[in-house]
């Protein structure tokens, strides 16, 4: 620093000490917080507060929470909108767009009655907004580019400034060129913690983002301009089996938060245990309006706080229910080849390419068990393996892990379920009678208005023999 530099700026703290109290906060502002940077995808402890008001912090699956500074009693956090790489799992990156170094964002943590100001420095190519979801807050901190604010250019850092009204789980994302920024993985969770801690306790708070994604196999970076075609169905731009587990002590109340920015709703099914939704992104709900399920469906910009006593020891899984979300790319566009001879196809087809395999004709169970060789940076469609054998699913997938002797407060994975002895699905030996089967044939309410031309059958070989023909 050369001597005239410090020299000024002295001068502009003497000057800042002696200006009017209204003009103070401009000053304080002129000081941005340090940022706080992170890539690991793993899901990192909970950030206890350390100064304002108390609050139970709540975890981020496979994400974190942004430190905070405080400043004259408001909570001064620093985002910083930037390119950043993410693993979708063991085996596959991506090039996204997210906030201090992941996608999704760090998870913001406030307590109702909390004074926030947030920094907001665009290092992307472009320009960009954030808009609080779900927030109350003066219009003109709302976030929309050319309707509340003008856009945040690249290289300027924008200041957002509001007290939380409202305890809830929301959400952050930009509101501006949201199609690609949203698609390349710009969100995170906002998160506004009761003024009283013992409102709705519970011992366990996690919380995740759904997203889709569209790479191709092979390549790196998402495109930006699909608009229902997705091939990686994430939680928090992680994919199965790169999801970590949830894990609880049996008897314990959890909640999790669950908030959806892709283009279209995803059933959320929990095993071994009902939930109810005790929150939306509108508030909390009174507890007459509240059911049990074990599935429920979240759908486009909607967020979820689902909660349940985790009474029953296992290991359960936890997903979205539609089965091409717990898919990830190799999926895909695949043909249905079930029952579809192969036999001398391959041969033919090997003289071409020899690592050829023909797959599927017995079902696609196959390709999790086998190894097909895929492009690089590429996540086979199904992987992870179980105690049993191969976990058959990908994307929208992750356990849920109660455990009689999980400590409080311990989030470490406990390791795989220790079944009761005779407590384990098993093989029958037996004699196999045979079955009662119903007709497929069946009657009709009217009588058709033109007869068919005949008897139409649909014929599919029945599978049969075991890999020796791929
Ligand atoms: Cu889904």
């Amino acid at each position: 620093m050369t001597n005239s530099r410090r020299r000024f700026l002295a001068g502009t703290a003497a000057a800042g000490a002696a200006v009017a109290a209204s003009t103070v906060s401009k000053v304080a502002m002129a000081a941005l917080p340090e940022p706080v940077y992170q890539s690991n995808p793993s899901s990192a402890a909970p950030l206890y507060p350390t100064t304002g008001r108390p609050y139970n912090p709540m975890v981020t699956l496979n994400g974190w929470s942004l430190p905070w500074r405080m400043n004259n009693g408001v909570k001064e956090f620093h985002l910083v909108a930037e390119p950043v790489v993410r693993e979708f799992a063991p085996g596959m990156k991506a090039h996204l767009w997210g906030y201090n170094g992941s996608s999704p964002g760090p998870t913001i943590e406030l307590v109702e009655g909390d004074r926030v100001r947030l920094f907001v420095t665009n290092k992307l190519p472009e320009h960009t907004t954030i808009h609080w979801h779900g927030v109350r807050l003066p219009n003109g901190m709302d976030g929309v580019g050319g309707l509340n604010q003008p856009h945040i250019q690249p290289g300027k850092t924008f200041v957002y400034e509001f007290v939380v009204r409202r305890s809830g789980t929301f959400m952050y994302h930009p509101h501006a060129d949201e199609m690609v920024q949203m698609a390349m993985g710009m969100y995170g969770m906002f998160i506004v913690h009761p003024k009283d801690p013992k409102f709705m306790p519970v011992d366990r708070d996690y919380g995740f983002i759904l997203n889709a994604y569209d790479i191709e196999p092979g390549s790196y970076t998402p495109r930006v301009s699909e608009m229902t075609d997705f091939n990686l169905w994430t939680f928090n731009s992680r994919v199965f089996p790169g999801i970590d587990p949830m894990v609880a002590r049996q008897g314990e109340r959890v909640r999790i938060r669950v908030g959806n920015l892709t283009m279209t709703n995803h059933p959320i099914h929990l095993h071994g245990h009902e939930f109810v939704v005790a929150g939306t992104d509108g508030g909390w709900t009174r507890e007459n309006s509240r059911w049990d399920e074990v599935t429920t469906d979240v759908a486009v910009g909607q967020m979820r706080a689902i909660e349940f006593v985790a009474n029953e020891p296992g290991d359960w899984a936890f997903h979205c229910h539609k089965s091409h979300h717990t898919m990830n790319a190799m999926g895909h566009g695949l043909p249905n080849m079930i029952g579809v001879d192969h036999t001398g196809i391959v041969k033919q087809v090997n003289k071409l390419i020899p690592d050829y395999m023909a797959m599927g004709e017995r079902g696609m169970a196959d390709m999790a068990e086998m190894e097909m060789p895929i492009p690089d940076n590429t996540l086979p469609m199904m992987t992870g393996q179980g105690p049993f054998g191969p976990v058959e699913m990908g994307g929208m997938f992750t356990v849920m892990k109660v455990r009689a002797d999980q400590k409080r407060g311990d989030f470490k994975d406990p390791g795989w379920y220790q079944h009761p002895k005779g407590e384990v699905a098993y093989e029958f030996t037996g004699v196999l009678p045979e079955p009662a089967r119903s007709f497929s044939a069946g009657g009709q309410t009217m009588p058709l208005a033109r007869k068919p031309p005949g008897n139409v059958e649909m014929r599919v070989r029945k599978p049969s023999g075991g890999h020796e023909n791929h």
